[in-house]
């Protein structure tokens, strides 16, 4: 990505589509001799001012609002003219292009974010705050993503940023401390203000772990025995005839996924082939892809009909998952045994007596789900975070606990001081002090144009 931050651009920030409105959006130094072509007198700042705007053969293109915000009071710290136009595709293509003409270049992916933040006006977690708001999926997501967007997480990264740098000044303060004075070292309080750190990080990395949850969803995958009712819990927990449901073992042969809300945080449901060994290449294929959704599961609901139910069979399917992913056991079809609804839970794993089709247990299966992702914990006070944000706590994790081990190893001040310097550089990859060209490409390209 070029840091060529004084040339001008401009998009269409609304989406594609027929709508009351569409904006365009210019950002840049050339914005305000842009402006004077388009209108000609003076605008007031941040007030709206209705015009018509004509092509360069004098013919009207669109009745516009136009608000103009100089620098740096704008969202890129830049001087920004916003066009609000109707928003149709043409209509708006139409005015884009005479905008451009007059002496910009299209924006690309999430460019006016990232010159926000080169600006100074966000921070990095801000600027990918603004893209989880914008694809949030539940109120929960776009509620934690408003609150990173408030730079609530920010401030709990800068607050640890803090205790690091005191720590580590203490410890270049002592660095040049005689050998035979080594008895007058604060020791106690170097280990108190660790484990402080260390305390913290595990708390934020707790928290950031929930964030992505609220942000990607929980994904729970259906595996059973063919004809186990894999697909009717499906349609069952959709509320919806998604997956095709019939009483021929393997009717379901591709993955089917469908998303669910359950209190407020998303839930991505995959239905499944049967499991079993066949012949069949198609079907076979199917239990493939099956096993692969399996690997990516966040817990796996393992199906199995009530009548087929014992040690063997139990083991035989939980066979086929061969990570350590959280196991619920489903003990459909209790309507064909006159059996009741129940909740089993042992040290292993959880198994629910239900049936699909009578809806008797489905409740106890809801409030199972509820209970074991913790949907409660999750979307309180939580602000949305990604991948790469936990990947940096766990590294500043790990820094700390080599500083711990070099405070016990004969008081390595030296170690120490660098370990928390590399604690810090971790953290400061999250709210973007730290960063390089290819993060920040990745990151800004990931959003829409006009963003
Ligand atoms: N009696 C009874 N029948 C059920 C229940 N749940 C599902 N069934 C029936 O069992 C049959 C198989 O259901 P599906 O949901 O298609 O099973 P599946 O696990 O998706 O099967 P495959 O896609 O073939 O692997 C259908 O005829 C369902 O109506 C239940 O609780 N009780
Ligand atoms: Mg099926």
């Amino acid at each position: 990505m070029t840091k060529d931050k004084t040339d001008t651009i401009a998009a269409i920030a609304t989406p594609r589509g027929n709508a009351g409105v569409g904006v365009i959006r210019i950002s840049g130094s050339a914005t305000s001799e842009i402006l004077q072509q388009l209108y000609p007198e003076k605008l007031e700042p941040r007030k709206a001012t209705l015009t018509g705007i004509t092509d360069h053969q004098q013919r009207l293109i669109d009745q516009v609002l136009l608000i103009y915000f100089p620098a740096p009071n704008s969202f890129t710290g830049e001087d920004v003219l916003e066009l609000q136009g109707h928003g149709g595709m043409v209509v708006l293509d139409m005015l884009l292009e005479h905008v451009l003409s007059l002496g910009c270049r299209q924006a690309r992916a999430g460019e006016f974010s990232e010159r926000a933040f080169l600006n100074g006006k966000i921070d990095l977690t801000q600027a990918e705050a603004i893209a989880d708001l914008i694809e949030s999926q539940t109120r929960s997501a776009a509620r934690g993503a408003m609150r990173s967007l408030q730079g609530e997480f920010s401030l709990e990264i800068h607050r640890l940023v803090d205790k690091l740098v005191h720590l580590r000044m203490l410890a270049e303060a002592y660095m040049d401390f005689p050998d035979e004075e080594i008895d007058d070292l604060p020791v106690l309080e170097f280990e108190q203000r660790l484990a402080v750190l260390k305390d913290t990080v595990g708390k934020l990395l707790l928290t950031a772990n929930r964030g992505n949850l609220l942000r990607d969803g929980f994904h729970l995958v259906l595996a059973g025995r063919p004809n186990a009712g894999k697909s009717s819990l499906l349609n069952t927990l959709t509320k919806s005839d998604t997956a095709i449901v019939s009483d021929q073992a393997g009717t379901t042969r591709d993955i089917i996924r469908d998303r669910i809300d359950l209190d407020g945080l998303a839930i991505d449901v995959t239905d499944t082939a049967g499991l079993r060994h066949t012949s069949d290449s198609i079907e076979s294929e199917g239990v493939r892809r099956a096993q692969r959704e399996l690997e990516k599961a966040d817990r796996v609901l393992l199906i199995i009909d009530e009548a087929e139910y014992d040690q063997e069979t139990k083991n035989e399917l939980l066979a086929y998952i061969t990570k350590e992913t959280p196991v619920t056991i489903i003990r459909n079809k209790i309507d064909l045994l006159n059996k009741d609804p129940e909740l089993i839970c042992s040290d292993n794993h959880c198994e629910i007596l239900l049936s699909i089709k009578s809806g008797a247990g489905v409740d106890l299966l809801y409030r199972h789900l509820k209970d074991v992702i913790a949907t409660d914990s999750v979307a309180e006070g939580v602000f949305t975070a990604r991948r790469r944000h936990i990947e940096a706590l766990l590294e500043a994790q790990q820094s700390l606990s080599n500083a711990a081990t070099h405070l016990q190893q004969g008081i390595q001040l030296e170690l120490l001081a660098e370990d928390c310097r590399q604690a810090q550089k971790a953290l400061n990859t999250i709210t973007g002090e730290f960063t390089t060209e290819d993060l920040l490409g990745k990151i800004f390209s990931s959003f829409c144009i006009g963003k």
